[in-house]
């Protein structure tokens, strides 16, 4: 145990806030990382016709690119080497490898995710899943479960239930469940004349892909409020999806980056959690009209986690990143965010949460802001340094040689 960490653990104990049992709960909580930074949101899909948008676009062209499932599952495994604490993968539908054969979205099988769920199990990492509503023909008039035309939106509710037939096998194989986020770029552009009928297709198609209970498979719904292709009107917005969500008691999935730019999502934990049982965060950085920054450790990521652990509502809440920069080392965009989750993860288990109630529930204001303050200045960084050597894993300053090592010797072969 070094020197800054006892100094640690006594400055924090005399704000009655156990460091140990902090290090221990903030490694034990899972996050999933996305499997699309990798790649730049591409995927491994044999195709047909060319590519198609909506709604997501990584931008920039740095070097080292995942090209094959194989080269992805080995930054993967990278990653896991520089990033303390329990985590999962969350994998998508377009990243099904297919032997070289063209599979529609509507017909994959748990077979064709085989390799991830072989690598899962030997890394001792749980799988979550997703379907792939965009980068498909089927997806290029900017709607598809909420499309008028019914062997459009017949496609994707079959592509969902294939989906989630997916989910429920990684959560047999994994021996505990596997969340499925169900999220969908429909919206247009400019104003709609009709905002209604899609929205009323939307819960009828949702309906329609829930309908079967499959075990482990715990499905999710995702809303946004604007997008690429979709700035003025999206149908799956944050009413839509929450009261859809709790009407039919399934999960609600929060991104970060999918509000209005000035709104941040902190003050609305309490609120949902009041109604839902659980919800998902997508951990993201909303940069103007981008939702999808590498995360870093700023406050808004903070204020999230501290809004859990003042509610100790850490068993309602999943927490997943969401992000893509191809324009700086993969590797490297991985593990910046991933460490910032779980450091804001551990500091807020930190937070002298009670005493700040306490004080509040006195009507002493003047303290609980002082405490407040007080506390940012605490000797976080050798708590921080301490779950990194149990975990370990590499300490700040010190991952960043590994991720250029693993530049230079596999990344520029590319
Ligand atoms: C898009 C959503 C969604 C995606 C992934 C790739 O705005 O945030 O979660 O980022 O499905
Ligand atoms: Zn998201």
């Amino acid at each position: 145990m070094s020197k800054p960490y006892q100094h640690a653990e006594s400055a924090y104990a005399a704000i009655h806030i156990d460091t140990d049992k902090a290090i221990r709960a903030a490694l034990a909580v899972p996050i999933s990382i996305h499997c699309w930074q990798v790649d730049d949101v591409v995927g491994f899909e044999v195709k047909e016709a060319g590519l198609a948008g909506g709604g997501i676009m990584a931008t920039g062209n740095y070097p080292g690119r995942a090209r094959t499932a194989t080269e992805a599952r080995q930054d993967y495994e990278q990653v896991l080497k520089l990033v303390p604490g329990k985590l999962r993968l969350n994998i998508h539908a377009l990243y099904a490898e297919t032997a070289g054969k063209v599979v529609d979205r509507d017909a994959l099988e748990p077979q064709h995710f085989a390799n991830w769920m072989a690598w899962g199990k030997q890394h001792g990492v749980h799988l979550d899943f997703n379907p792939t509503f965009f980068a498909h023909p089927k997806a290029n008039d900017g709607y598809t479960l909420s499309h008028t035309d019914n062997a459009v939106r017949k496609f994707w509710i079959q592509h969902a239930v294939a989906c989630r037939r997916i989910a429920a096998a990684f959560a047999k194989q994994q021996g505990g469940p596997s969340i499925i986020n169900h999220w969908i770029p429909d919206g247009t552009k400019d104003y709609p004349a009709d905002r209604w009928t899609h929205r009323a297709l939307l819960a009828e198609s949702l309906d329609a892909l829930l309908q079967k209970k499959l075990p482990g498979c715990v499905d999710y719904v995702e809303s946004k409020l604007f997008g690429l292709g979709s700035e003025e009107y999206v149908v799956g917005s944050a009413e839509f999806y929450s009261s859809y969500a709790l009407s039919r008691g399934i999960g609600y999935c929060l991104d970060m980056g999918h509000w209005h730019p000035t709104e941040e999502i902190y003050d609305k934990i309490s609120a949902y959690l009041q109604f839902h049982k659980k919800l998902l965060l997508h951990v993201s950085r909303p940069i103007r009209w981008d939702s999808d920054h590498v995360v870093i450790f700023n406050d808004a990521l903070r204020n999230v986690f501290l809004e859990i652990q003042r509610g100790r509502a850490w068993d309602k809440v999943a927490v997943a990143t969401d992000y893509f920069d191809a324009s700086i080392n993969r590797i490297a965009a991985y593990t910046i965010g991933l460490r910032a989750t779980r450091k804001a993860i551990l500091s807020a288990l930190l937070d002298p949460s009670a005493e700040l109630q306490q004080l509040e529930a006195a009507g002493n204001n003047a303290g609980r802001l002082a405490l407040m303050e007080d506390v940012k200045t605490l000797p976080f960084g050798a708590v921080w340094d301490e779950a990194c050597d149990r975990a370990g894993i590499p300490r700040d300053r010190q991952w960043m040689n590994a991720v250029m090592q693993y530049e230079r010797r596999v990344l520029a072969q590319r």
